[in-house]
């Protein structure tokens, strides 16, 4: 096996490169980092520049690839090319702006609150989940918008920008629900019936025991 993903089964921004790869059908081997150990730390620290997860290895090609949006971009070109990120410049700008608007706009408040519980004071929590909860309403706003031409994925065929899309939504949804917003709603429904992110959500299902916020996950998916 030439290709390894280090992640975890329960991490938004693995399932992202996970649906990629299920989506190329790519062959590789997934290695569970475990965050509470040590050796795992260097491990993932010696891999990407923040020590953050997850990380792609291509033995054959000798090459260790980082973050998420550029992982997919290394499959997608590995595959042949063409089928999870664009070849037009113009389609790939768009799906690029939209992925960086799941990977930051919501993946970076669904995060602010779940590490608010796991990590700052108590007293902190409720000002920074409410901050978190207002920058979701924004960019779920921004979605329904885009998602209003009736278009079926977030810029042009399923790609990329979907990829990101699966889990910041699951996560986010969870945490402060989009159900008001219908077309996102239509939306996410149809993520979760890809048979790529239905497939990521089944294999992180035994892992959802450690979601500090695990009694809000609406029972479809436990
Ligand atoms: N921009 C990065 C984000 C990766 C990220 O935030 N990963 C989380 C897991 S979902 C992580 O490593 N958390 C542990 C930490 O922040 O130390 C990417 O796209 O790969």
């Amino acid at each position: 096996m030439t290709l390894i993903l280090y992640g975890h089964p329960l991490s938004s921004f693995t399932h992202k490169v996970l649906v990629a790869m299920y989506e190329l059908a790519t062959p590789f081997e997934f290695r569970r980092l475990d965050p509470s150990q040590a050796a795992d730390r260097e491990l993932i620290a010696g891999l990407t520049p923040m020590g953050k997860f997850p990380a792609l290895r291509d033995e054959a090609a000798g090459v260790t690839v980082a973050e998420t949006s550029v992982i997919v971009g290394y499959l997608d070109a590995r595959a042949g090319g063409g089928r999870l990120m664009p070849r037009d410049p113009a389609a790939l700008r768009e799906a690029q702006v939209w992925d960086r608007v799941f990977d930051m706009h919501v993946q970076g408040p669904m995060q602010s609150i779940v590490d608010a519980r796991l990590f700052m004071d108590p007293s902190a929590e409720p000002g920074v989940t409410a901050y978190a909860r207002g920058q979701l309403d924004r960019v779920y706003a921004a979605l329904e918008r885009r998602l209003g031409d009736g278009r079926n994925w977030i810029a042009g065929d399923f790609g990329l920008a979907d990829c990101a899309g699966l889990p910041a939504l699951f996560y986010a949804g969870i945490l402060h629900p989009f159900a008001a917003h219908p077309r996102l709603s239509a939306y996410f429904d149809r993520l979760v019936a890809r048979p790529s992110a239905a497939r990521v959500l089944a294999e992180a299902r035994p892992s959802f025991d450690l979601f500090p916020f695990r009694d809000m996950i609406p029972a479809r998916f436990r």
